[in-house]
């Protein structure tokens, strides 16, 4: 591609349109396609599934796969990062319970930030990516009022297995649980680079703003409903339909398009077939959770809103995405409530987002980094005046 390539004439009917469509940098990290979804590093995604998050994580930030030595190093690397310098507990017990846990996330993440930043932007990445599993659990802990007695941080374990054990939780099926989120974190890490929270994220940085600002900066942008909260919306969506008989949920469906309300955890902006990110979790819930009520309402979701849904022919992707069946894998497992559901997402996509920040800052422009982003605005509606 030559400096001089036109890659897109920008017209008047691109402006206030969201950047949509419009071309401003390289990802070096995943791109999608319209029939197989999210790659990361080239690999489609469903060639990824089976591999853990530490490996996956490994391939962000080095473009390759690990070999079992490097696979063993990078969990090393983690757990020695994994300290947090300060006491988030105390600072958690100051919020109020009624906040959205991604404000939660977003006040955790700048406050670390505010404990201890590098100024190193990859040892800032790495070390924030060590710090979520126990960040994550300690949010789930105060939340609920268990704020006492909370196990010391095994950095011996996995990731995901760092923050089951710090959860804590009686009468649940830890090998399940660490399952579906180990299998989701996979899943969501990376969307290619213009997705509203990882452009966020990487703007912010483009001010030398530290790892820490830019990331809780991208969460806030993860957390609005047409973004990363969507997911959340999709396990409502299923609990308000309640039955997996197919004639009912085609009536539920037809109403609430009859009301315009969308149809949760079908369509997409890129894809043209369904996602196969949610393929991976339905066969993950056909093996571990066939039977679940919820699991059941979202199988025959899959068999019924497609058809009616591609009777508009308006809506180009009428197939299950990605949020369909992640609230009820979450939810069988013991996380039953969908308020946290985004943290997950954000859990995963600090690792992209963080990959993606590196890139941007050390490699690109032969190691440069890309300048301040300055997006043109043109003005509207001011003509030049003079205060009498
Ligand atoms: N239910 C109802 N209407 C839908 C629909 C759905 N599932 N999917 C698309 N449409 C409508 C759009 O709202 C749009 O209507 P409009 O012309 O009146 O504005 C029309 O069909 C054309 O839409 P499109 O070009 O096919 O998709 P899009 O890029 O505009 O929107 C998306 C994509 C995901 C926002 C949309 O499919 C949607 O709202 N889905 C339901 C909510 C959902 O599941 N969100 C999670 C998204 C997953 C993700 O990307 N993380």
């Amino acid at each position: 591609m030559s400096d001089e390539e036109v890659l897109l004439e920008v017209t008047n009917g691109h402006l206030n349109t969201g950047l949509r469509g419009v071309p401003v940098g390289t990802c070096r990290t995943s791109f999608v396609t319209p029939t197989e979804g999210v790659h990361y590093c080239g690999y489609p995604i469903n060639e990824l599934t089976n591999f853990s998050p530490e490996d996956i994580v490994y391939l962000l930030f080095n473009k390759e796969l690990p070999n079992p030595q490097q696979s063993v190093e990078i969990r090393e690397d983690l757990a020695k990062r994994a300290k947090i310098p300060g006491d988030l507990v105390a600072v958690f017990r100051t919020l109020p319970k009624y906040g959205h846990p991604m404000d939660w996330l977003s006040v955790a993440i700048h406050t670390i930030g505010m404990w201890e930043t590098t100024g190193d932007w990859k040892e800032d990445a790495m070390n924030l990516i060590a710090r979520m599993p126990r960040i994550m659990g300690l949010m789930h802990r105060v939340r609920e009022g268990r704020d006492e007695d909370i196990p010391a941080d095994d950095t011996s374990l996995s990731m995901v297995q760092r923050f089951v054990s710090t959860l804590d939780l009686d009468e649940i099926d830890n090998d399940k649980m660490e399952r579906v989120i180990a299998t989701y974190l996979v899943l969501h890490m990376d969307h290619g680079g213009g997705n509203l929270s990882t452009f966020t994220g990487k703007a912010i940085a483009s001010s030398k703003a530290t790892v820490y600002s830019a990331m809780a900066g991208a969460m806030n942008a993860l957390s609005g409903p047409l973004h990363g909260r969507a997911n959340q919306s999709c396990l409502e969506f299923v609990l308000k339909i309640g039955t997996s008989d197919p004639v009912e949920v085609e009536r539920f469906v037809r109403g609430e398009l009859a009301e315009k309300r969308p149809i949760f955890g079908f369509g997409h902006a890129v894809l043209r077939s369904e996602d196969p990110r949610a393929t991976t979790q339905f066969a993950l819930g056909e093996e571990i959770c066939p039977n679940d009520e919820n699991f059941k309402i979202i199988r025959t979701l899959r068999e019924v809103a497609p058809r009616v849904l591609a009777e508009n022919p308006k809506i180009r992707n009428p197939n299950a995405n990605v949020d369909i069946a992640s609230g009820a894998l979450l939810h069988h497992v013991g996380l039953e409530d969908p308020t946290y559901y985004t943290t997950f997402f954000g859990w995963a996509r600090v690792m992209g987002i963080g990959a993606q920040i590196v890139d941007e800052r050390t490699v690109f422009r032969n190691g440069k980094g890309t300048p301040l982003y300055r997006p043109k605005y043109y003005a509207e509606q001011q003509t030049l005046r003079h205060v009498e």
